[in-house]
């Protein structure tokens, strides 16, 4: 009896003690699905054994990276080699297929050329090795093996073929970096998946596997920077102490090819040292800065340079010494050349007391500045002229700036996307604004030619994107918000990628690769960013939302000191119609753009409906293509918003059955927060307009629930993300 009960305890314990894998997202995309039919076996037979003859610190973790994603996709754990006891491991089957790692270093004689892969590149090739079937994964370096590595990793863990593959990849783009908005105290400006990672109080000593998993995640889409800190910085970031923290995570990044980078306030030689001012032309303030520059690379002999936003919602600047930005970044780039660093300067200027249209200063601010630059600066432009509004022309400075290295800066935070719940995959944007033509050199010259250097001819080129990075499990705030951060990474990689192609990358790694799962979830997050739009800021409406929180609707406010931070600023609806006027008639910001494409602006009826009244007022009868009027039209693209979200509801209620149940949880509870505040924005911003237009609904569309007062009342004091 006893010995029964006995074995029955241990029983229940054991069972207790071994939770089910927490499915809390941690995890990412390097999920690496259990054994899943097919690929495990696929994998198995391709992957028995590893051969990595390298043995630096990247190669090594090339190794373990492919190991670890192999054995976790396909349930059996590959043989390791080093690889000179020729393809497989003693007594291993001939049929069994092997992976071969390895550079010209590591294994002289390589089959395959590596020319124009450069250091980070790979290429993967299928071939027999001793009559053996053999994976060569092979690079110019152990980072380019690491890339290798994931990309292997990806097919695998996609259900691809990994049979005759003869794959070549080498990034389009130099710098390609997360901008991190996160500050000193723990808080993330315009973050919503809580507190910052940098855990700068008990930096440099403690270095939890958070930073390494960071590194690991970041290397895996081919990230090869990160700036630290807030781009509204404090001088403190320069101090040894924390200088010193800082290159703690450098030492823990570098060997998954990223760099750090820090962004600097201006006034920080006055702040530390005392400096009576802050004018680059100042030889005091030149020196100061070539001083803190060797220190840091002291400490970071890899630093990658500075981050700049200088003379932008109250920043200090060269501006401020009746000097141009091109003064002070050339003063910031003379200090980091010598070290071989670069300085990206942000365009993302406009001032309260200019009278001109805001989506006009920054062009022009910088275009006269074109060429003025030294050739270690970049000039860091937002995909839009406002701010990364759920949709935005593109920059007119893309193309604008022929000799000048423009990098981009999108936002993959999504302080104007719905923050943390709503389920809005920026993939689609991210290739909007990429594929956008300037036709700064005739038809095709879009943004991503310009800003991959190709256009213009540039060596010196780069993608950033404001990070959605914090302390919560799943990293990003929710499950699907993570997609955001790895169409980055792969867009920073490949501007050509198609946003569907990533999409269903990134579910079959992060779900399953069964297309009972990435059909339909692909299809859902496909349309997800456009139904935002249609729920927010539908035709080209822009910059709407509640005042410094940016949570909500809030299209009536119109009485800020700040002129441009008023949406009624934006959207100028009167008795007569709705929009801003941008071309000749009005501000004239058509004029930016390159002549052919300005014609098209200059019209209504040539203007792309989805940015009509960007840059046209437009009256509510005016007639739609559809051939509704205005203000039916803008009802309707609302209440599609609004039923693209319960749509989304239904069908991620379909595949319970295929997603664990934490992450499923999350989604659910989070598409019903997302259907409540697209209702919202629907009815708050119909309540408000139809006070102005005056029009009745159209036949079918139900009034708002409250009165346009009940949604003027609406506070939100805690709204995350405005510390
Ligand atoms: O998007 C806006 C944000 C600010 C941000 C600023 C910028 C870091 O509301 O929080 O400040 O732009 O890009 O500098």
């Amino acid at each position: 009896m006893f010995a029964r009960l006995f074995c029955w305890t241990i029983a229940a314990v054991m069972t207790a003690a071994a939770p089910a894998m927490a499915e809390d997202g941690y995890a990412l995309w390097l999920h690496h699905a259990r054994p899943n039919g097919g690929s495990a076996e696929a994998i198995a037979r391709h992957a028995a054994a590893v051969m990595a003859p390298g043995s630096g610190a990247t190669a090594l973790i090339a190794r373990d990276e492919l190991v670890r994603g192999l054995t976790s996709a396909s349930g059996i754990a590959p043989v390791v080699t080093d690889g000179s006891q020729g393809a497989s491991p003693q007594g291993g089957s001939p049929q069994a297929g092997a992976i071969w790692l390895a550079t010209p270093a590591s294994a002289p004689g390589l089959p395959v050329k590596l020319d124009g892969l450069g250091d980070e590149g790979y290429a993967i090739r299928s071939l027999i090795r001793n009559g053996q079937p053999v994976t060569l994964i092979a690079a110019n370096s152990d980072i380019g093996l690491l890339h290798g590595a994931y990309a292997y990793l990806r097919l695998a863990d996609t259900g691809a073929s990994l049979d005759r593959l003869d794959i070549r990849s080498a990034p389009r783009m130099k710098l390609r970096l997360l901008n991190h908005w996160d500050n000193l105290d723990g808080t993330v400006e315009r973050g919503y998946a809580g507190q910052s990672i940098w855990d700068w109080w008990r930096l440099p000593d403690w270095k939890g596997p958070r930073y390494t998993d960071y590194a690991r995640a970041n290397a895996s889409i081919g990230i090869n920077g990160t700036v630290l800190n807030n781009v509204n910085a404090r001088s403190d970031s320069l101090t040894a102490p924390y200088i010193a923290k800082a290159a703690a995570l450098a030492d823990l990044f570098r060997p998954y090819g990223i760099k750090v980078y820090l962004s600097v306030k201006w006034t920080a030689p006055m702040e530390l040292s005392g400096l009576k001012s802050a004018d680059p032309l100042d030889p005091q303030v030149a020196a100061w800065w070539k001083a803190k520059a060797d220190e840091i690379y002291r400490a970071i002999p890899d630093f990658g340079g500075f981050l700049v936003k200088a003379n932008s919602e109250g920043q200090p600047g060269p501006q401020d010494y009746g000097r141009t930005h091109a003064d002070g970044a050339n003063m910031l780039a003379a200090a980091v050349k010598p070290h071989g660093g670069i300085v990206m300067w942000r365009a993302f200027v406009y001032a309260h007391d200019n009278p001109d249209d805001r989506a006009k200063q920054a062009y022009s601010d910088f275009k006269p500045l074109d060429g003025q630059f030294a050739d270690n600066v970049l000039v860091q432009v937002k995909n839009g002229p406002i701010d990364f509004q759920p949709r935005e022309p593109f920059h007119p400075l893309f193309g604008a700036m022929p000799r000048t290295p423009l990098m981009m800066e999108f936002q993959i935070t999504k302080e104007y996307l719905g923050q943390s719940t709503h389920l809005t995959y920026l993939g689609p944007l991210f290739e909007e604004v990429l594929k956008s033509d300037t036709f700064a050199r005739g038809k095709g010259s879009t943004v991503a030619r310009v800003i991959d250097g190709s256009l213009e001819g540039h060596k010196l080129t780069g993608m950033a994107g404001v990070a959605n990075i914090g302390a919560d499990r799943d990293w990003s705030g929710s499950i699907f918000n993570q997609a955001d951060w790895y169409a980055f990474g792969r867009l920073a990689w490949d501007p050509d990628l198609p946003a569907e192609a990533i999409a269903r990358e990134w579910v079959a790694q992060t779900f399953s690769p069964d297309p009972r799962v990435t059909g339909p979830v692909v299809a859902m997050m496909m349309g997800s960013r456009e139904a935002a739009v249609d729920y927010m800021t539908p035709l080209g409406l822009a910059h709407l939302m509640g005042t410094g929180h940016h949570y909500g609707p809030a299209p009536w406010i119109s009485d800020l000191a700040r002129p441009e931070w008023n949406p009624a600023y934006y959207h100028k609806a009167d008795a007569q119609g709705i929009g801003f006027d941008r071309t000749r008639t009005g501000s004239n910001a058509i004029g930016q753009y390159a002549p052919r494409l300005a014609k098209i602006l200059a019209d209504p009826r040539t203007t792309p409906e989805r940015d009509l009244l960007w840059f046209h007022h437009v009256g509510w009868d005016a007639k739609l293509k559809s051939g509704e009027t205005l203000w039916d039209g803008l009802v309707h693209h609302y209440d599609d918003g609004v039923a693209y979200v319960a749509n989304m509801q239904t069908i991620w209620d379909s595949l319970r059955p295929y997603i664990d149940s934490e992450r499923f949880t999350q989604t659910q509870v989070f598409l019903g927060i997302q259907r409540r505040e697209a209702q919202w924005w629907r009815d708050a911003s119909i309540a408000y307009f139809q006070s102005i237009a005056r029009r009745p609904l159209p036949p079918g569309a139900s009034a708002p629930e409250h009165d346009l007062d009940w949604y003027k009342a609406r506070r939100f004091p805690y709204a995350p993300g405005h510390p």
